[in-house]
This record gives C-alpha cells, sequence and structure tokens, in this order.
C-alpha cells in the first residue's frame, strides 16, 4: 500500500486529495497493465507515445493541461494537480508521465500568453488528446543560455520566417503543434526574443534527426529553412518570449520534481520489499542495521523533497506570480535526491539492480534526465544564489 499521509498536509484542497485517489485507481487499471513496455524503435515508441495521450484523454486527466475555457479543468493550470499527477504517472512509468506532462508544456505558453483566437485553436485539442504539444526552446549551441539562442524569426508582411533549428525537443516528430522561441532583434540578448505556435505541416518546417537516450521517448532536432507562419501566431507581444518561456517553467518546473518524487516513491516501495524477502547471512536483509540506514535516508529524502514541491505548487496556485525561488529548490532537490533514492534501491537489489527488466534498473535510467532538462541543478543552484544576493541588499 503506497504511503499516503502526505495527501493530509494542509498544502492540498478537498478536490486534490479527491484527485489523487481517483487518479491512482485510474491508472493501476489503465497504465499499469503497460508500464513495462519500453520499445526502443522509433515506430514503437511513438505508437506508445500516441496511446498514452489517447488514454489520458479518455479519462478525461488532459483537461488538467489547459484552462477551463479552452476545454480544462479549472480556470488557471492548477499546479498542485499537475504534480500530484506526475507524482502518480512516475511511479507506474516515465513515458506516461512523459506524454501527460508535454501536452501541458507544450500548450503552457499558448495557456498563459495566447490571444483568444489562438487558445481557441490550439487548446482544446490538446485536452481531447487530438493534438500532441511541443516545447522548443532548446539549440545546439544555446540550453542553458537562452538568451544566447540564434533561431531567428523575421516579419514579412502578415508572417514571421523562421530560420534556426532546435534539438532535443521531446515529442519532436510526433507533435502537431511546436512553440518555437526565436530571436526577433528587438534588443539584444533576453529582450529581442519572441515565442510563436509553428504547425508540423507549416512550409519550411522539418524534423531533421531522432534521438536514441536511455530512457526512450520521442525526442527529435528540428529544422526551420524559411519556415512562414502567419503572424497572428505570435504569442504576446515581440520581445516577450524570454518572460514566456520562463514563466512557463515557474509553472512546470514543480513537476519536474514532481515527477523525480515519483521515481523516488516506487524506488524506495521497491526496496522495502526487497529488503523484507531477500535472506542474507541467514536473515532479511531488512533485519541489518546498514539497510535499514539507507531505508531511513530514503524516507527522509522522499518527504524532504515532497515538502518543497507542494510548497512551490501551493505557492504558485495560492499566490501567484513569480516562484523561480520556490520551483529551483524544489526541482534542484527532487531530482538530486531521487537519483540518490534510486541509486540505493539499486544497491539494495545487488546484481539483480542492474538487469534489463527489473523495475529499479528502469527507474536509475528514467530518473536521470530531470536534473538536465528544463534547467540543469546547476541553474537552479544560480536562480536560488542570485535571489538571496538580491534580498540581501
Ligand atoms: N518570469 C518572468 N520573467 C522572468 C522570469 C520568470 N520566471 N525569469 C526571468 N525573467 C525576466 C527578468 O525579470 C528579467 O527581466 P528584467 O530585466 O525586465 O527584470 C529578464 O527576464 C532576464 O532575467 P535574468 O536576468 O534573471 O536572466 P539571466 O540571463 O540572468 O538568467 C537563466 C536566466 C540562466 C536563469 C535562464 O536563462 C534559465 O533558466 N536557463 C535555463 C533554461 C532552461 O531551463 N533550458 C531548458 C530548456 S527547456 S527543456
Amino acid at each position: 500500500m503506497p504511503e499516503l499521509t502526505y495527501l493530509n498536509w494542509p498544502f492540498f484542497e478537498p478536490h486534490h486529495r479527491d484527485l489523487a485517489r481517483d487518479f491512482r485507481a485510474w491508472a493501476d487499471r489503465e497504465i499499469a497493465p503497460m508500464a513495462d513496455r519500453e520499445p526502443r524503435d522509433e515506430s514503437g515508441l511513438d505508437a506508445l507515445a500516441r496511446e498514452l495521450v489517447k488514454r489520458l484523454a479518455a479519462g478525461g486527466w488532459l483537461q488538467y493541461s489547459v484552462p477551463a475555457p479552452w476545454g480544462g479543468k479549472h480556470e488557471t493550470l492548477d499546479v498542485r494537480a499537475l504534480c500530484l499527477m506526475r507524482e502518480t504517472l512516475a511511479q507506474y512509468s516515465g513515458m506516461s508521465d512523459f506524454s501527460f506532462v508535454m501536452q501541458g508544456l507544450g500548450s503552457g505558453p499558448i495557456s498563459l500568453f495566447g490571444s483568444e483566437d489562438l487558445r481557441r485553436r490550439y487548446l482544446p485539442g490538446v485536452a481531447d488528446g487530438s493534438r500532441i504539444a511541443a516545447f522548443a526552446l532548446s539549440e545546439p549551441e544555446s540550453g542553458s543560455d537562452v538568451a544566447a539562442m540564434a533561431t531567428e524569426a523575421r516579419r514579412d508582411g502578415d508572417h514571421y520566417v523562421i530560420d534556426g533549428e532546435k534539438t532535443l525537443i521531446s515529442n519532436g516528430g510526433i507533435a502537431d503543434q511546436y512553440v518555437v522561441f526565436a530571436r526577433t532583434g528587438e534588443a539584444p540578448g533576453a529582450k529581442g526574443l519572441s515565442a510563436l505556435v509553428v504547425e508540423a505541416d507549416a512550409p519550411g518546417f522539418s524534423v531533421t534527426e531522432r534521438f536514441d537516450v536511455i530512457a526512450p521517448h520521442p525526442l527529435g532536432r528540428l529544422k526551420f529553412d524559411g519556415c512562414r507562419v502567419p503572424a497572428s501566431n505570435l504569442l504576446g507581444n515581440p520581445g516577450d518570449g524570454f518572460k514566456i518561456a520562463m514563466s512557463s517553467l515557474d509553472v512546470f518546473r514543480s513537476t519536474v520534481g514532481a515527477a523525480a518524487l515519483g521515481f523516488a516513491r516506487r524506488a524506495h516501495d521497491e526496496a522495502l520489499a526487497q529488503a523484507k524477502k531477500r535472506i542474507s547471512f541467514g536473515k532479511p536483509l531488512a533485519d541489518y542495521q546498514l539497510i535499514q540506514a539507507k531505508l531511513a535516508d530514503m524516507a527522509l529524502k522522499i518527504d524532504a523533497a515532497a515538502l518543497l514541491v507542494y510548497r512551490s505548487a501551493w505557492t504558485k496556485d495560492t499566490q501567484g506570480g513569480r516562484v523561480t525561488r520556490e520551483a529551483a529548490m524544489a526541482k534542484l532537490y527532487a531530482t538530486e535526491s531521487a537519483q540518490e533514492v534510486v541509486d540505493e534501491a539499486v544497491q539494495i537489489f545487488g546484481g539483480m539492480g542492474v538487469v534489463d527488466g527489473v523495475t529499479v534498473e528502469r527507474l536509475y535510467r528514467e530518473v536521470r534526465a530531470l536534473r538536465i532538462y528544463e534547467g540543469t541543478s546547476e541553474i537552479q543552484k544560480l536562480i536560488i544564489a542570485g535571489q538571496a544576493l538580491a534580498d540581501s541588499e
């Protein structure tokens, strides 16, 4: 039985507690039976991603990815709900978590900054699973340093013409719509970027490469070669791109922490079961204090991560505005500590812990990228230190 007492914490409303229980019951039925499917080939992966989006949509769960007027559940994105759902899905499979969150992240800038027309055109399809969404920020020569991006969008009459490349883009190759960040040149650096919605069939758009990664999911390299999109596909105003990217990450970084928390909880559960079952030197591993110390450290890290994740989500939901520091702390601690928790679970499993097909081996691969994407741990530290220094002035 999973440990659910944290749902009694004051961060949650009654509807969050109901959601956590209902969603877990649904995932037990609908996701658990497919959790071990891990196709390595491109077509198998794409098919699984599409199936997961359809399944999540059929359950009504993608309604949490967009605001209410455009097919969503709540008036604004409910970060606590998104966190509870990612935490739950990650306990079953990384792929299900991936397919869920990309609908929210990929459409987040439209939810937050899109015109009425763009929201009406692109959000209902995300919520009903008929359109797959992607968020295209990183480039071959600019990952952490967003303001250094080279992709350009030039105004040409009623259109923007985009030239450049994006890389390591989740859902790249299967998405129907991409939020693309590009330099429009209103000012140097961060103040000269804009965000546009690009449809997968836009002229001049192509997916030039797909990547094999340790935890496989659709991931591609995008090329924009004189790619024309209507000027009305611009999100916010010209020059708002950096703010749009960072505001979206303010919402979704806490949810990365939540996914890490889910991986850690599953690893802890696996480790507890193994420690009770495995006999070594005549008694169960769980009887050894060295193993108990590991189990205690894991439990402590899980609760500390959960406190930071739900503090951040609660702050965003109830106070609004920027939660850059809280989200950075939640992502940094939850992802780093989850890696340690999963590593200890592998250690408790001994040799079986690194065998293909054993759950902790999969978790070990699935948790790794979370310390990198949506801002590396090093970037989160810069954000936290930057705010602490500013506050001390
Ligand atoms: N919400 C709204 N505005 C924000 C913001 C946020 N969360 N964060 C920054 N801004 C604004 C700032 O207010 C500032 O505007 P003003 O000059 O008008 O005050 C502007 O954006 C520049 O901000 P800042 O000076 O803090 O930017 P830096 O270049 O110092 O640092 C970092 C930016 C490194 C923190 C940022 O580029 C970052 O998070 N990088 C990681 C990117 C990432 O996550 N990549 C992964 C791709 S997605 S998988």
